[in-house]
């Protein structure tokens, strides 16, 4: 037995630990994360705009309330600074984050209805980690020597932007010529400029995820190293080098962030910028599929054993896919942006099968930045959005196209390698935050962050 006498000696009123969720927010960097949580915060502090969040419209949450953190070693996430930006007069989006950060949010729900009376008001904590997508990527690299990856990548540099460059500078370098710092840093160098022109051109499979967003670890050995060709380097090589920091880079970064962080979430958002993928074209949508299907094979503890090992038989309880910005779209247009995001992700889930997760899609936005309106148009009316342009602050109404009711017509293109829609073009415009006021007892403005958070948290309030 444990220790009796303490247990014994307690005051009966002492408190239980209270529940915790831990809630992970991810995406590929830009997919809205920040914006995400920010607003998901501020609409859980101020209920007033969540009716469809059961404990919200109830009134059992009471009050909601940030609190410090558990892990005093994480960055904070700086919810003041970010909804300061989202909700000041001249509003503006808040700049894009390259770390992981946690924020926890308490909740004080008192049950209603059948239970009210049996049960007090409780404390729930909503523990919420904010890390990118592109760390998730670099789960592959596990089971990856240092020459199947160079292998891969040196193939995928292969006419995507500034991936000529990289591949000159490697025809000039011998790997089996004795290393010298100043060469290996400006491959990781042009490496890593590759990676991010190739990452802004709308790739998303661009490993190692940490090239792209280095957090502290800029400039680092384990991140001074990029793929050559061939193997089996001679002692005190370029290439053997490479070799030992790409091994590195496995342990010391990867690892740990699996193990620490990725393996302790039980419920997982993912966001997912489906309409700017489409509005970068068919490749850009293809490479999202394959790279989403990367990014989910880390929720299958099946697949591999380094997982399922930190897993312990834990698993994640549900993950939610977000389409993220549906506020470009008219609500009309919302199902077919769903259904585009499900099929979207079809090869992932079968292929994952979440181990008993409970899944879902639906399609979003965090903060809404236009109205919508149907306007008179030669072949009659159309429904549009509008909204300021972030570009020149001019307002305008927007048409992004109609995004087709069978996902197959965007897919099937992607999948053959399309250089364009064709007939149907998709645009994306950027809008501004609109300006507020926001009245006592209202968070932001959103579409359907109510309904993911009654998915995400909703059975446990
Ligand atoms: N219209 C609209 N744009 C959004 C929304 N969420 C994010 N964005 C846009 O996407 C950009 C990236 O969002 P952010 O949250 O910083 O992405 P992160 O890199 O995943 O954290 C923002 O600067 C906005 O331009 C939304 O709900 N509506
Ligand atoms: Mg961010």
């Amino acid at each position: 037995m444990g220790n009796v006498t303490s247990a014994v000696t307690r005051p009966v009123t002492a408190p239980f630990t209270d529940p915790v969720i831990r809630l992970g927010v991810t995406g590929l960097s830009r997919a809205g994360k920040t914006v995400f949580i920010t607003s998901l915060v501020a609409n859980l502090m101020d209920r007033g705009r969540m009716p469809q969040l059961r404990a919200a419209a109830s009134g059992a949450i009471r009050t909601a309330y940030l609190q410090p953190q558990p892990d005093d070693t994480l960055p904070r996430f700086d919810y003041e600074t970010y909804l300061a930006q989202l909700t000041a007069p001249e509003p503006s989006w808040p700049e894009g984050t390259r770390q992981i950060s946690e924020l926890r949010l308490s909740l004080r729900v008192q049950p209603t209805g059948f239970m009210a009376g049996l049960q007090g008001v409780r404390t729930v904590h909503l523990d919420i980690v904010d890390y990118p997508g592109e760390w998730l990527l670099d789960l592959a690299l596990l089971d990856q020597s240092y020459a199947t990856w160079s292998k891969a990548a040196l193939a995928r540099a292969d006419g995507r932007p500034s991936g000529d460059d990289y591949l000159a500078l490697v025809a000039q370098t011998d790997p089996d010529r004795p290393l010298e710092e100043a060469t290996a840093r400006s491959l990781a160098q042009a490496y890593t400029v590759h990676l991010n022109a190739a990452r802004a051109a709308g790739y998303s499979d661009c490993t190692p995820g940490r090239f792209l967003l280095p957090g502290d670890l800029a400039g680092s050995p384990v991140l001074t190293f990029a793929p050559l060709p061939g193997g089996d380097f001679s002692r005190g090589s370029l290439g053997r080098e490479m070799g030992r920091r790409f091994e590195s880079y496995k342990k010391n970064v990867v690892k740990p962030f699996f193990r620490d962080h990725f393996a302790r979430i039980d419920r997982q958002v993912v966001l997912v910028d489906v309409l700017g993928a489409i509005h970068n074209g068919p490749r850009a949508v293809d490479d999202l599929r394959t790279a989403m299907a990367d990014i989910l094979s880390a929720f299958n503890p099946g697949r591999n054993s380094f997982i399922s090992r930190i897993f312990q038989g834990r698993r994640v309880e549900k993950i939610l896919f977000a389409a993220t910005k549906a506020d470009h779209l008219h609500h009309t247009q919302h199902p077919q942006l769903t259904a585009i995001t499900q099929a979207l992700l079809r090869e992932a889930r079968d292929r994952a099968d979440f181990a008993g997760a409970q899944t879902a899609a639906m399609s979003i936005a965090a903060l809404r930045t236009t109205v919508e309106e149907t306007v008179e148009h030669r072949d009659g009316p159309l429904d549009v959005v509008r909204g300021r342009l972030l570009d020149t602050g001019k307002q305008a109404a927007f048409y992004p196209g109609a995004l087709p009711e069978d996902p197959q017509h965007l897919l099937a293109p992607a999948r053959a390698g399309a250089a364009d829609w064709g007939e149907g073009d998709y645009k994306v415009m950027r809008f501004a935050p609109a300006p507020t006021t926001l009245r006592p007892g209202e968070g932001p403005p959103h579409i359907r962050l109510d309904k993911a958070a009654e998915f995400l948290i909703g059975d446990r309030l």
